[in-house]
């Protein structure tokens, strides 16, 4: 339906974040030496719940999963995509903060705020399995396959070992300016770590290794003028069939997106 939106971009000069609530055509982005601004094309809109106040995305299998936050209101679910319905649903005690989640391997990991306590659970049937500290803020979380990748509103992405959820690793992020703070949720695609710098609509593409950013992705008037909503926040990976979804805190809808930046790969099944 918006797949003549185009977020197309150019070299600007501004130091500003140029996000324009409401404008839908080309816009201004912020670039530095070392990591360019990629423009992006809508490619699906989908509904999504207006009272989720979006903290973490996943997907798998046909399947969206969402970690959702705010004291009394934090829960994890399962959404249809193409409808926005909740399958299932999980509620947090109301002492917790829902932050992000990802899925590894049967189990969903779940992060909170400021508990330092993150949750797993069974995939299938939410099953609360075990819990694990940690000693920073919990924001963000993903994988690469073999660590989990956790941000914690610092600039710093820490890697725990999955099975002893010990951390094992850290790197720091920055880009040509310094150190790329209040990183937030997460999604590790095609070898990078994608990563909402909040309260912003923009996304740090980062080299795993290094920390280095090496692009921006700046989704500003993504979902345009709609009153009562949050920032971005939800980065979601379809591995198998390469597709890539954002929405964001409160959103009514969620995207699709192809960022022109990527060759379409082809894709195992
Ligand atoms: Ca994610």
């Amino acid at each position: 339906m918006d797949s003549a939106s185009l977020f197309e971009t150019s070299n600007s000069s501004t130091s500003q974040n140029p996000a324009l609530p409401g404008k839908t055509g080309s816009v201004s982005l912020k670039t530095s030496e070392n990591a360019s601004v990629h423009p992006c094309k809508i490619i699906n809109t989908y509904p999504h719940d207006r009272r989720a106040f979006t903290q973490g995305l996943a997907f798998e299998d046909g399947i969206l999963f969402e970690g959702t936050g705010v004291y009394g209101e934090s829960g994890l679910r399962k959404t249809e995509l193409e409808t926005g319905r909740v399958l299932q649903i999980h509620k947090l005690p109301a002492q917790f903060f829902g932050e992000g989640i990802t899925i590894f391997e049967d189990k969903v990991i779940q992060l909170t705020w400021r508990s330092n306590v993150g949750f797993i659970y069974d995939k299938v049937s939410f099953d609360l399995l075990e819990t694990f500290k940690y000693s920073t803020e919990g924001w963000g979380v993903t994988h690469d396959g073999k660590r989990l990748i956790m941000s914690d509103g610092t600039s710093t992405l820490h890697f725990l070992d999955p099975k002893t959820l010990k951390t094992i690793g850290q790197i720091e992020v920055y880009d040509a300016h310094g150190p790329v703070k209040r990183l937030n949720e997460l999604e590790y695609v095609q070898g990078e770590i994608l990563a909402n710098v909040w309260p912003t609509d923009r996304i740090a593409r980062i080299r795993p290794e290094t920390g280095q950013v090496v692009g921006w992705i700046d989704l500003g008037g993504l979902l345009g003028p709609v009153a009562n909503v949050g920032v971005l926040n939800g980065i979601a990976y379809d591995r198998k069939h390469d597709r890539l979804f954002v929405t964001g805190k409160l959103w009514p809808k969620l995207f699709e997106i192809e960022l022109r930046f990527q060759r379409k790969r082809k894709v195992k099944e």
